[in-house]
């Protein structure tokens, strides 16, 4: 268990109260009003680090409320939290473990002890062993069966062992070795199996299974699978060391299952999955773009991490976004926030970040096992600009619901083409106008618009965004962002006092399925004694099959 002293109930602590009396007096104000108060608040309302800008002007609050809100962070003990997550204590109650993603990215040559152990020096061993496989089929010096290089690599992995992996090949593939082909298998659906090997020449293709428990039934269906189909072609099982590497943290199932563990890349019990991009589980992702450029990767996560921990909260990044999202989410009832990349490189980080920020923040009782009376994690969604603008950005701008936004823009384009840059960043700035300032009735009328029409046309405004901005979509930047959003959803889970890195959620759905899976494949009618409405669509689906 954590050293850490119990701090009072949320509703209990000063800020919070105050917050909530200070809310009724903010709510009644529009983003026009409080921009015609302050003419610098554009300029007031920024923060920046580790390579990042974060334009928070265009939300609703007050320098009152900013306050009140890193007075609510002090109460609830987020800098105390932070140095009990850096020293590696057991901040994950519920399962009792470290949560020491940041000694992933912690540079050669520091110290982390944990247990005895320095954990820093057992990161860059396995990095080591990971880099000298990359450079090896990168240079394709490695081998398969058939002495072919391998030109192919495929991840198997779901859910933590997949996302990370997938979102950081799609955001990176600027920097990627082109001449190989990287493909990601993560559900049980065959097809997705299928249709990422049907033009791969299993004599050039390797996979890796990735699964820190290496007991998930999506992944080692896909591994048993993929290990079927290499050996109809290559015919021998000698080939299996040639053609499948694992990651994991379970030794024991890796061999179980044949792959032999010299080409096992391990990591440990206190790297959450969600949290695991940066360890062996992002081994595809160095083979797609280097180990160097990997290492650029994590010297970003690792500046971000350095921002958090000593940077006063004020002027914090994730300190800033998390207490943000607190207060639209427990007093404005905000039950979603938009994340929204103009960047088609990050087409896969909203999907990222949802398991990172959901699967983290859905929960409903404090770290003492407490029912929340107050609401936890929001549901994160999010597309690339411009094309959301296009769709569901209508109910963002006229619709009933109050949906705080991320616009996520980059200074320059890692694709300069005319001036498709410039067009696309004025959406970033003209979208957040928009949605903060409206247009009145009066604007609309003045525009010569029909009586009848005016109130279609009328925009409220008063909708917040954040506008991120970098330089450029570098490893390193993509790095910085991850870890923005990591210690944005610690910061709220410290606001609401949950476990933040278990998932007995997730727990119970991988035990679930397991017990009727059989009474799916028995040849004989099963004994069902689940409720009338399981027991129908199981003999439906039997029927069905059959
Ligand atoms: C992540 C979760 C979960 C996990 C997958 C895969 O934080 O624990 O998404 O990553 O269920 O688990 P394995 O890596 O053990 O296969």
């Amino acid at each position: 268990m954590s050293t850490q002293t119990p701090i009072p109930p949320l509703r209990e602590r000063a800020a919070w109260a105050a917050l909530s009396d200070h809310f009724a007096e903010v709510s009644t104000r529009h983003l026009r009003e409080l921009f015609d108060a302050d003419a610098t608040r554009g300029e007031r309302l920024v923060a920046e680090g580790a390579g990042l800008f974060l334009d928070y002007s265009k939300n609703r609050v007050t320098e009152e409320t900013i306050a009140l809100l890193l007075a609510l962070a002090e109460q609830s003990g987020l800098a105390e939290r932070t140095a009990a997550m850096f020293a590696g204590e057991r901040i994950n109650v519920s399962e009792d473990r470290a949560v020491l993603h940041v000694a992933l990215r912690m540079p050669q040559g520091t110290t982390l002890i944990v247990d005895g152990r320095d954990v820093v020096a057992e990161v860059h061993e396995v990095r080591h062993r990971m880099a000298a496989l990359a450079d090896r089929i990168r240079a394709g010096e490695w081998l398969g069966h058939t002495d072919r290089p391998i030109r192919n690599v495929v991840n198997i992995g779901i859910g933590g062992s997949d996302l990370g992996p997938v979102m950081a090949y799609e955001a990176l593939r600027h920097y990627s070795a082109r001449e190989l082909t990287m493909r990601f298998v993560s559900n049980v659906d065959a097809t997705d199996f299928v249709e990422a090997t049907r033009d791969l020449d299993p004599a050039e293709t390797m996979f890796i299974v990735s699964s820190k428990t290496f007991t998930t039934l999506e992944t080692m269906t896909n591994a048993r699978s993929a290990r079927d189909w290499s050996l109809a072609a290559l015919g021998d099982e000698s080939a299996i060391a040639k053609h499948f590497v694992a990651v994991s943290t379970n030794a024991e199932k890796v061999a179980e299952f044949g792959i032999d563990t010299a080409n096992m890349f391990g990591f440990w019990e206190w790297v959450g999955g969600r949290y695991s991009m940066d360890s062996a589980i992002g081994l595809s992702t160095m083979i797609a773009i280097g180990p160097e450029n990997f290492d650029d990767m994590l010297a970003g996560f690792h500046a971000m991490d350095e921002h958090f921990r000593d940077t006063p909260l004020q002027r914090n990044l994730p300190a800033l976004l998390g207490l943000l999202a607190v207060w639209y989410g427990d007093f404005f009832g905000a039950q979603t926030v938009g994340v929204m990349p103009y960047e088609q490189y990050l087409k896969r980080f909203p999907a990222y970040l949802q398991q990172l920020t959901m699967e983290s923040n859905g929960k409903h009782v404090t770290l003492q096992g407490r029912h929340v009376d107050y609401q936890t994690g929001a549901i994160f969604w999010g597309e690339p600009g411009t094309n959301g603008q296009h769709s569901f950005y209508q109910l963002i701008h006229q619709g009933t619901k109050l949906i705080p936004v991320d616009l996520i823009g980059f200074g320059r384009s890692r694709n300069p083409l005319g001036d498709h840059h410039d067009l696309l960043m004025s959406n970033v700035f003209a979208q957040a106008e928009a949605l903060a300032f409206g247009k009145t009735e009066a604007e609309v009328r003045a525009e010569g618009t029909a009586e009848a029409v005016v109130p279609h046309r009328v925009m409220e405004g008063n909708r917040p965004t954040n506008v991120i901005l970098c330089e450029e979509l570098t490893p390193y930047a993509l790095g910085t962002l991850v870890a923005l959003y990591e210690h944005s959803v610690f910061t709220q889970g410290v606001i609401w006092d949950i476990d933040s890195f278990d998932q007995w959620g997730v727990e119970l759905g991988k035990a679930l399925a397991q017990r009727i899976i059989p009474e799916l494949e028995s040849a004989t009618e099963p004994e069902l004694a689940h409720d009338s409405s399981t027991n129908a669509l199981i003999r439906r689906y039997r029927a069905m099959r059959a």
